[in-house]
């Protein structure tokens, strides 16, 4: 099977707008098991029989073969890692199931960046990480049904923001100029990639009678915990073949190669 890649306009896509939703990525069969499974474990703890708008569950993936599959089965995670470089993510250790329950007549003011704390707290800067990936688990073909809202590009000005004013300020709602917000529309088996950035939130669903169901996996970049300051003034850091866009099509470990043998060449001329 040839892996699917993404294309260049996805990759300026996510680039630019801060997130990319690529159709039809999870093979049904790994849908269905995933399907079943949240069926279980929403039977297993229903919500309460009057709740409305988001429920979630967050789960060990080392429990959960049949959540994690849409992710680590091809070829969403090498998706992923085309943003990000080959080999460079790790497999989340965590998923997260997000219903979101009609009638639920809400429009979220604004976005949130996935920040514990919503006001700075002068603490060391945690719980950031590299691309949220989505997995729809229903149809979300119209709005307000359930659809993750995102504000497109606030990737760049949430970093903006933290160069200026400095990454200490890291919370769930920095204080950015908003362009207008979108709905996440698409089918289940699409994959959502979205950068940590990304101001987005959930939406209401008063449009449609069913359950949204997605699979929110939070994925970091192998070295992401040495360097999330400078990862929130700088987006492309855990982003090398969106840093440098010229590198991409070659893999890995021939650019390691060409980069040690660089190395040696300069190493050479300067002792010449
Ligand atoms: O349920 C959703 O679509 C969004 C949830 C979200 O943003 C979160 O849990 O951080
Ligand atoms: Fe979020």
């Amino acid at each position: 099977m040839v892996d699917r890649v993404l294309s260049d306009g996805q990759i300026k896509e996510f680039a630019e707008r801060g997130f990319v939703l690529v159709p039809q990525v999870v093979q049904d069969d790994v849908l269905a098991q995933a399907a079943g499974r949240i069926d279980e474990i929403v039977a297993a703890d229903p919500p309460a029989t009057d709740k409305r708008g988001n429920h979630f569950y967050f789960l060990p993936t080392k429990d959960e073969p049949a959540l994690r599959a849409p992710l680590t089965r091809r070829p969403a995670f090498g998706l992923a890692e085309e943003l990000a470089g080959a080999g460079t993510l790790k497999y989340p250790w965590q998923v997260q199931v997000a219903l979101n329950i009609p009638p639920y007549s809400y429009r979220p003011g604004g976005p949130h960046i996935d920040a514990a704390d919503s006001e700075p707290t002068g603490e060391p800067i945690r719980g950031t990480f590299t691309l949220l990936a989505g997995i729809l688990m229903t149809d979300q073909l119209t709005e307000n049904s359930g659809n993750l809202w995102v504000w497109p590009g606030t990737h760049l000005t949430h970093a903006a923001y933290f160069r200026d004013h400095g990454p200490h300020l890291h919370c769930a709602y920095p204080p950015i100029d908003l362009p207008e917000p979108e709905q996440i529309k698409g089918r289940a088996g699409d994959l959502l990639l979205a950068h940590y950035l990304l101001g987005h939130n959930i939406g209401g669903n008063y449009e449609s009678e069913q359950t949204r169901r997605a699979l929110y996996f939070r994925i970091s970049a192998r070295d992401h915990a040495s360097h999330r300051s400078e990862f929130l003034q700088d987006p492309w850091l855990d982003y090398e073949p969106i840093r440098r866009p010229g590198q991409r099509h070659r893999p890995l470990h021939r650019r390691l190669i060409e980069h040690s043998k660089g190395r040696a060449d300069a190493s050479h001329l300067k002792t010449a």
